[in-house]
């Protein structure tokens, strides 16, 4: 797999990507299309492909901390490791990503009744880890049992954007000694909370999501060039047996070249009937 961790210097010319797909499959026929196009956009656009977790209300005003959307993709990383890319899609476009904070709070371990065990922080990496903001969103993994947090990559969260993408490690959300994130134990749930560091604005986003990070209950993780003038299908599978356990709220498609805002991601709901 190739890693996505750019931090964009320069806005550029806009992409018109647009994605829709039927909003049911059933247990006999669990796949449908995401039909993508391009067609609007002066410039090719990508279309990343996500497990869709968590929706939320637009608030009042255009705070850029304002969250739409959330979802997460996974790909084996190493023997060890498997990548988790959370992406925060906002309502409204932000200068720096990184005046926002982004709160992914991770249970690894639902049945325990322990509480969330990690906390999965979008932030400027500047601020955490010297107390200077330097402009660079940067994803930190803290514990909610002991004091500390790593980080292993810069965030993908382009200037006058509105979408962060923020890759963790599984080894992560695996401390020793506190509850474990790995192929044996595969299942999470997250919820998340967003911060504009420069105000007092919060946004709590609704609901809370399921997710297998070593098995996802719908396709998720494909990666798809758009040319411009080009459409095309995606397959989309639920797996029924999996998404009983772990559903998601259907496919997020983040196209980080579109216009800032929604149409940056497709949030695309899909229902298992039987
Ligand atoms: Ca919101
Ligand atoms: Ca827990
Ligand atoms: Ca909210």
């Amino acid at each position: 797999m190739t890693l996505r961790v750019p931090y964009y210097l320069v806005p550029r010319a806009l992409s018109g990507v647009n994605a829709t797909m039927a909003t049911f499959v059933t247990t006999g026929s669990p796949t449908t299309n995401a039909n993508l196009s391009n067609s609007s956009g002066p410039t090719t656009g990508n279309a990343d492909f996500y497990a869709w977790g968590l929706n939320d209300i637009k608030d009042a005003g255009t705070n850029p901390a304002d969250v739409r959307g959330i979802g997460v993709q996974s790909f084996p990383f190493n023997a060890t490791n498997q990548l988790l890319v959370f992406a925060v899609n906002t309502w409204n476009r932000w200068s720096n990503a990184a005046t926002n904070e982004f709160d992914i709070r991770v249970d690894v371990n639902p049945a325990a009744n322990d509480g969330d065990d990690y906390i999965i922080v979008g932030a400027d990496q500047g601020a955490v880890q010297t107390g200077t903001f330097n402009g660079r969103m940067a994803a930190f993994v803290f514990s909610t049992h002991s004091p500390g947090a790593s980080v292993n990559f810069f965030a993908t969260a382009p200037t006058d954007s509105s979408t962060a993408l923020l890759p963790v490690l599984s080894s992560q959300l695996c401390r020793a000694g506190e509850p474990c994130l790995s192929g044996a134990n595969p299942r999470l749930t997250y919820h998340a909370v967003s911060f504009d560091v420069t105000s007092n604005f919060v946004d709590v986003v609704a609901g809370t999501a399921k997710y297998n990070a070593y098995s996802s209950s719908i396709t998720q993780g494909d990666f798809v060039t758009v040319p411009q003038g080009a459409s095309g299908a995606v397959p989309i599978t639920i797996t029924p047996a999996e998404w009983a356990q772990t559903p998601a709220l259907g496919t997020m498609i983040v196209t980080l070249d579109n216009k800032a805002g929604q149409k940056e991601a497709a949030l695309l709901p899909l229902q298992l009937r039987p």
